[in-house]
C-alpha cells in the first residue's frame, strides 16, 4: 500500500535529516536545511520519488515531522535532531502541566538524574497524555511523568516548541517530576 511504503520512506528521511545525511552524501545548513532537489536526486536510487511523492510524504506524515521552506527548495526535519542544527526556535510558554512518556525500566534512573537529553539537542515533552505514552511504549512498559512547568519556569528554565507541536527542553531534573 502507498502509505506502508510512505511511511518506509519517512522513516528513512528522518534518519537522514536528523542524524545521518552522511550517508547518502547530503549536508544540513546550520539550520538544519537541505536542498530539497538534491535529496530527491540522493533518494531516487532507492525509492523512486519526486518531488510530487515528497510533498504528499511531508503533508501526510503522522507526525507532520518535516517542513519545506516557502518556494519548496529547502527541507529539514522539525525537531528530534542528535546533529547540532539552530532551529531558531524561540522561548515560549508551555501549558502548566506537560507529561513524557517513558519506560518503566528508565524511571529509578530519571527520578535520581533527571530527564535528559541523552543522543537529542533536546528533552521531548507531550502536551496531553495520549500523545506522552505513544512515546514511552515505543521503548517497552510505558511510564508517564508529569512535568510542573510553571515551576520550572519561575526557576528560569526555558521551553521551545516545535513547528509540529512537540516542547523541547534542555533538561528536566527530577524535582520538577512526578508520576502521572
Ligand atoms: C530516556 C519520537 C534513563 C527517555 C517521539 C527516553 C518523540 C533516560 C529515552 C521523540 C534518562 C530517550 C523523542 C535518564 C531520559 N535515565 N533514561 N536520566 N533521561 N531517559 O527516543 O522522548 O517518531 O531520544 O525517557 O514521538 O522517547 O521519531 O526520546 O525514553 O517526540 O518523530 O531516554 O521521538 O518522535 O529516547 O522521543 P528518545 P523520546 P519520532
Amino acid at each position: 500500500r502507498n502509505k506502508d511504503n510512505y511511511n518506509r520512506i519517512s522513516k528513512f528521511i528522518s534518519l537522514v535529516l536528523r542524524h545521518s545525511p552522511e550517508i547518502i552524501g547530503i549536508t544540513l545548513d546550520k539550520n538544519g536545511w537541505t536542498d530539497t532537489e538534491t535529496l530527491i536526486k540522493k533518494l531516487y536510487p532507492k525509492f523512486g520519488i519526486d518531488l510530487g511523492i515528497l510533498k504528499e510524504i511531508v503533508a501526510s506524515d503522522n507526525k507532520q515531522r518535516y517542513s519545506f521552506s516557502a518556494d519548496f527548495t529547502k527541507i529539514r526535519a522539525n525537531q528530534g535532531h542528535s546533529v547540532s542544527v539552530d532551529l531558531e526556535l524561540l522561548p515560549q510558554k508551555p501549558p502548566a502541566i506537560l507529561y513524557h512518556g517513558t519506560a518503566q525500566r528508565f524511571v529509578q534512573s530519571i527520578y535520581q538524574k533527571g530527564i535528559q537529553k541523552q543522543n537529542r539537542q533536546y528533552v521531548h515533552l507531550s502536551k496531553d497524555l495520549e500523545t506522552a505514552q505513544k512515546v514511552g511504549s515505543r521503548h517497552g512498559e510505558v511510564f508517564v511523568f508529569q512535568i510542573d512547568t510553571c515551576k520550572m519556569l519561575n526557576e528560569g528554565y526555558l521551553f521551545y516548541l516545535s513547528e509540529n507541536g512537540v516542547w523541547l527542553t534542555d533538561e528536566v531534573p527530577s524535582r520538577f517530576l512526578s508520576s502521572y
